[in-house]
């Protein structure tokens, strides 16, 4: 029997068999290997289809939850494909941020996120060809994904990173201003350079697919299975889309685990870990939710986010056996990872993603209730249910969580 192989292509994987037209013209060297021969083959406009049973199931969509990307992405014709930098669109029918970043989302993408001046370059080329924009209340600008929303004047993008570490970090001469105390999102100047507006002013904007190198690739198992996969035609530097290939079913049943990113070296003892799940920590020093964030980073992990009824759960629990939270007079609340900074009432994880999407969205009683006007951080009581709690002002315990230990991901063989 010929091995069945699947591919993942922006996250959706696609399963191959042996009468699949693709030649061997291997030019790639890293382990992103994208296929662009794949596109002649396969429906691009189809929903995953797969095994959904497949343990990469859930990988992928937890991959691309981590990037902010939603599930079952498709490579999309609408894009404009750069070898090495990603796909970009840009959107000419003006929309506020928050209403651009919910387009990109439907899109199967994010806000553009700048990653080196080549990539400013890209977008600078794509707003000189934009032509007239529609609605813009300033065509010299377009929303992108970054804002300083969880603290004023620190840039983070859509996926939580500090701006000054992802690679492109030119404002726009005398910005960020902050101009009338009001500028807390991202935009690109047509030159390509940065530029805060304020987040409700209508503009044209910049969506991305992201580049294959920022997929978190497997390429381990790719390696080990080169015999296999010669028969595939691989080129990291053409336009295609391909992350990483994988068997489905191997000729033989050594197909090697799947890693994952960084969890592997990292477990930390001061987590209680569920299986399936995550790790979990409760800090019981009261903080700010800001604070809270950088923390939890600095552990490797984010402010929880919580998937599933299951994990709340789990983290309920973790909360119950926790010790006693000390500076702050709240002991039944702590934060996580979800806010309505975007838009009031709009709740959204810190991934982007909102809570019915995440997949938990039950509040504690008479919650959310944004109390004063001025509860806009996301927060658990330990009953496992939310509460919408203050960023600032008031501080809080906050929980942690780092991804499910490598033990919970096993063979990958069918
Ligand atoms: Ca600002
Ligand atoms: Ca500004
Ligand atoms: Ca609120
Ligand atoms: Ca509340």
């Amino acid at each position: 029997m010929s091995p069945l192989l699947s591919l993942i292509v922006y996250g959706q994987v696609y399963f191959l068999g042996s009468g699949t037209n693709i030649r061997p013209t291997v030019t790639g060297s890293d382990n992103s290997i994208a296929i662009p021969a794949i596109d002649q083959t396969l429906d691009e406009t189809q929903p995953f289809q797969g095994n959904q049973n497949s343990v990469l199931v859930p990988e992928i969509n937890r991959r691309r939850r981590e990037m902010g990307l939603s599930e079952n992405n498709v490579k999309r014709s609408d894009y404009n494909y750069t070898p090495g930098i990603g796909g970009h669109k840009f959107h000419t029918k003006a929309a506020t941020w928050n209403e651009a970043r919910k387009v990109c989302e439907s899109e199967g993408a994010h806000l553009a996120i700048v990653n080196s001046a080549r990539e400013a370059e890209v977008i600078g080329n794509l707003f000189t060809k934009s032509g007239p924009h529609f609605g813009s209340k300033d065509s010299n600008y377009a929303h992108i994904g970054f804002h300083d929303l969880y603290e004023e004047g620190e840039f983070v993008t859509i996926d939580g990173k500090s701006l000054a570490t992802v690679g492109f970090y030119e404002w726009k001469d005398g910005e960020p201003n902050n101009h009338g105390n009001n500028e807390n999102c991202g935009s690109v100047y047509k030159m390509g350079q940065l530029n805060d507006i304020d987040c409700a002013k209508s503009v044209a904007f910049v969506c991305e697919l992201p580049d294959i190198s920022r997929i978190v690739v497997i390429g381990a198992i790719f390696l080990a299975l080169a015999a296999t996969v010669k028969q595939l035609q691989v080129d990291a530097t053409t336009n295609g889309v391909l992350l990483v290939a994988i068997p489905l079913q191997t000729a033989n049943d050594t197909a090697p685990c799947l890693v994952r990113g960084q969890s592997s070296s990292k477990k930390r003892d001061d987590y209680t870990y569920v299986h399936g799940l995550g790790g979990y920590k409760l800090h019981t020093r009261a903080t700010t939710w800001v604070e809270a964030r950088l923390i939890c980073q600095e552990e490797g992990g984010h402010l929880a986010v919580i998937n599933s009824v299951a994990e709340a759960d789990a983290v309920s629990q973790v909360f119950k056996n926790a010790e006693r939270i000390t500076g702050s007079g709240y002991l039944n609340d702590a934060f996580i990872g979800f806010h309505d900074l975007y838009r009031e009432g709009e709740y959204v994880t810190i991934h982007g993603e909102s809570l019915e999407k995440a997949g938990y969205d039950l509040w504690h009683t008479n919650q959310p209730n944004n109390l004063n006007n001025n509860q806009n951080c996301g927060g658990i009581h330990d009953n496992g249910r939310l509460n919408d709690l203050p960023c600032k002002g008031q501080l809080f315990g906050f929980i942690c969580e780092v991804p499910a230990a490598r033990d919970t991901v096993h063979s990958i063989a069918a």
